[in-house]
């Protein structure tokens, strides 16, 4: 821990000498507590941030469309137009590496979920299925099966080490609930969670803002934190012991998500990409998502406020969207590309920049909650990256069967639990149809144990009418609970 005087100097040096204005009036404990975070920050650094970040606010929202590119028809795939063939292969290919203890998942857990309105992490929330699991049960149980899968088809027991990005807000519930969950039935060890980076929060002259009077204004460095706290927390060497290759990284909360989708990991690695994105078609030109694209000559996300309406309405030849590989926040990266990244890169990384309202103690010593925007918040975006591929690529897939996030409380009736569950319902009943079975009402939810994408299920719908709400649960889960939640009024 450093000095009273060390941290005295550097404060001084960096113009944030107004932090230790209390420190006479805190105890022994808050002045030790203080010094210790304080050692954290590095001030330099915070320095150069504010001054890249506000030369970044002081630019107009430049609009790109004369510097933009669509991808190139080499470096795009789309599962639709793909053969039957050609997407096995891909599948076992990604099954193999599955075999092969060579594919990890790394779950970005970091979001304070302000948006959908609750005050723990989104991963514990449930979306209001039959069978209430949460979507951290979801995704953990998907991996479980996918594992499974990849032993089917090669005789192999691989492992898939379940990585999960923490923040200093969403760190110790996540961990708890894990443990106390028994790691939804993962090997402990093979459940890795650490923590994303903080950055302060400034003040728009770049004075450091109090949240106590012995406390920092902190928040998580965005999403694109992972590059620099999987090296600083010891995870790529941790992945490098392992023997892993592929890194499958997602938000947590898309509930289709295909954890360590076999198909996309075999599609990047037989294109042998080191850096790949899952894209869906855009539902309509003025939908306000990100497009993959290229910006002169550089792979990267451009945002809907970033291009005029025309440049978003552009059509190809066959008629389809020119800029239509909207950004879901999946991503495949090889470990050889993350260490290159976070060995060279990371500090290169653009700064994203958002006024906020942040909660401060003001120079009265008061606790303020500002009713306007009062200063900035940095953040780092894991999409940035993609310039820095050797080879990248894009894997287009349909939304229904991949893509609905939860982002909002029901009342936006967009993006929220009910869109969540009725997708859900949607998906598997589509399945449930193509192994012969008919749904006749909304509500019929498949274990991620008993059915990945659709496959096992002949055996249990086959010839069935499924008419109530219900769970189609696995062998395991049967047996372990009983047919607790039944089979519905299956005639
Ligand atoms: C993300 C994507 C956006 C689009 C959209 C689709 C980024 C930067 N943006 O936007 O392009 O694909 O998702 O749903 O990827 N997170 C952290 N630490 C943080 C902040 C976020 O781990 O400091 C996690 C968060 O828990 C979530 C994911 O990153 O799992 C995406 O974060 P978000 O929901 O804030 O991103 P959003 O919806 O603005």
């Amino acid at each position: 821990m450093p000095t009273f005087a060390e941290i005295k100097k550097i404060l001084s040096d960096c113009q944030q000498s107004h932090l230790l204005r209390f420190w006479d009036e805190l105890n022994e404990k808050e002045q030790s507590q203080f010094l210790e975070q304080l050692g954290t920050i590095n001030f330099k650094e915070a320095s150069d941030i504010f001054t890249k970040a506000q030369n970044s606010l002081s630019e107009d929202v430049q609009k790109l469309d004369s510097r933009m590119k669509p991808i190139p028809p080499e470096q795009f795939e789309s599962e639709k137009s793909v053969n039957e063939k050609i997407l096995g292969e891909y599948k076992s290919t990604g099954l193999e590496a599955i075999a092969n203890n060579e594919v990890a998942v790394l779950l970005l857990a970091g979001g304070q979920g302000t948006r959908l309105g609750v005050n723990y992490p989104k991963g514990m929330f449930s979306v209001g299925l039959p069978s209430g699991k949460p979507l951290f049960q979801i995704q953990a149980e998907r991996i479980r099966r996918v594992m499974s899968l990849a032993k089917q088809q090669t005789g192999k027991t691989g492992k898939i080490c379940w990585y999960i990005m923490t923040s200093g807000p969403t760190n110790f519930t996540t961990k708890d609930f894990l443990r106390k969950n028994d790691y939804f039935g993962l090997n402990k060890d093979d459940v890795k969670l650490f923590q994303q980076g903080l950055l302060p929060c400034y003040d728009f002259d770049g004075k450091i803002f109090l949240d106590e009077k012995h406390i920092v204004a902190l928040a998580p460095d965005g999403n694109g934190g992972i590059y620099r706290s999987l090296h600083q927390n010891g995870i790529l060497e941790d992945m490098k012991k392992r023997g892993i290759k592929y890194v499958h990284v997602h938000s947590v909360d898309n509930i289709l998500i295909k954890v360590a989708d076999p198909v996309f990991i075999g599609y990047c690695v037989k294109k042998e990409a080191d850096c790949g994105a899952k894209v869906v078609s855009k539902a309509e030109p003025t939908e306000a998502v990100g497009v993959v694209c290229q910006v002169d000559g550089k792979f990267q996300v451009v945002e809907y406020s970033e291009i005029t309406e025309a440049t978003a309405n552009l059509r190809d030849s066959d008629g389809n969207l020119l800029f239509n590989a909207g950004n879901i926040c999946n991503h495949f990266f090889t470990t050889d590309f993350l260490n290159k990244v976070a060995a060279n890169f990371e500090r290169e990384l653009k700064l994203h920049v958002a006024k906020k309202k942040i909660p401060h103690v003001n120079e009265n010593g008061e606790k303020i909650k500002p009713s306007s925007p009062n200063g900035i918040k940095v953040e780092k975006f894991v999409f940035d990256v993609f310039q820095f591929a050797k080879k990248f690529v894009t894997w287009e897939v349909p939304r229904n069967s991949e893509f609905s996030a939860l982002k909002n409380a029901d009342s936006v009736g967009k993006d929220c639990s009910l869109t969540s569950r009725r997708d859900l319902f949607n998906l598997h009943k589509s399945y449930i149809e193509k192994a012969g079975g008919k749904v006749t009402c909304d509500g019929v939810e498949i274990s991620p144990l008993l059915s990945y994408a659709g496959e096992s299920l002949e055996v249990r719908v086959k010839d069935k009418v499924f008419d109530t709400t219900t769970v189609i649960l696995s062998d395991e889960e049967i047996l372990k609970n009983g047919n607790v939640i039944c089979d519905g009024d299956c005639r």
